[in-house]
């Protein structure tokens, strides 16, 4: 049977994109993978997944961005959506001020979902919309402090610090990654032996089965 090996990145990492229908999730995917962007786009049905390949610290990471409606009514397939995702773009709309509310819910919904150690990263999005503004940089910024999240504005149309956005997710899951390989490697070398689990073998029940119970 022929199959294909692919070898063309050192790791592949999952970002899933959040946030309310209409802040420019989709348009930020398309901008971010295939530099289009689109005008009039439909709200998103399902989920819709776009893969790029790019440099990070001199390795290559493939990352892979999924996408899925904000409307509520398209959203109950949210577990298997956050499985896996090493990264999330929370986005959220300037002109918009519900959108910015909302984000509060979102996260709330990565907790209960998504892995404890996400890299998350709010994007205030449409920033070309500056006239229309209805959520300040200082109170943005003053969330993304108080919740412990990155922080950028970004604009899909004028491809404005959509490409930073996700070389900084990606930086940030890279250095996680880096920095848990090495720790493991530090405890196996500290004592020459590889690190497990210990399994402690008890007495032998009455019908002669072993009774294991493990402890680390
Ligand atoms: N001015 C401006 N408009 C934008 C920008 N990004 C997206 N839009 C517009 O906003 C509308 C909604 O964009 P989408 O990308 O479809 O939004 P979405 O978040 O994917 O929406 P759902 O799929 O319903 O969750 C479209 O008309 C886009 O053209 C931006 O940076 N600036
Ligand atoms: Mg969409």
């Amino acid at each position: 049977m022929a199959y294909k090996v692919d070898h063309e990145y050192n790791y592949l990492f999952k970002i899933v994109l959040i946030g309310d229908s209409g802040v420019g999730k989709s348009n930020i995917l398309s901008r971010f993978t295939r530099n289009e962007f689109f005008l009039e786009s439909k709200s998103t049905i399902g989920v819709e997944f776009a893969t790029r390949t790019l440099q990070v610290e001199g390795k290559t990471i493939k990352a892979q961005i999924w996408d899925t409606a904000g409307q509520e009514r398209y959203r109950a397939i949210t577990s298997a959506y956050y499985r896996g995702a090493a990264g999330a773009l929370l986005v959220y709309d300037v002109t918009k001020r519900q959108t910015f509310d909302n984000v509060l819910r979102w996260l709330r919904e990565l907790r209960d979902h998504a892995d404890s150690n996400i890299v998350i990263m709010m994007a205030g999005n449409k920033s070309d919309l500056n006239h229309l503004r209805a959520v300040s940089m200082e109170d943005a910024e003053g969330l993304a402090e108080k919740e412990g999240l990155s922080f950028l504005e970004t604009s899909a149309l004028e491809a404005f610090n959509v490409e930073k956005a996700f070389q900084t997710i990606l930086l940030d899951i890279y250095q996680i990654v880096r920095k848990k390989a090495l720790a493991a490697q530090e405890a196996g070398s500290s004592t020459g032996v590889p690190h497990g689990t210990t399994i402690k073998v008890s007495n032998l029940q009455d019908n002669g089965t072993k009774n294991a119970c493990c402890s680390t």
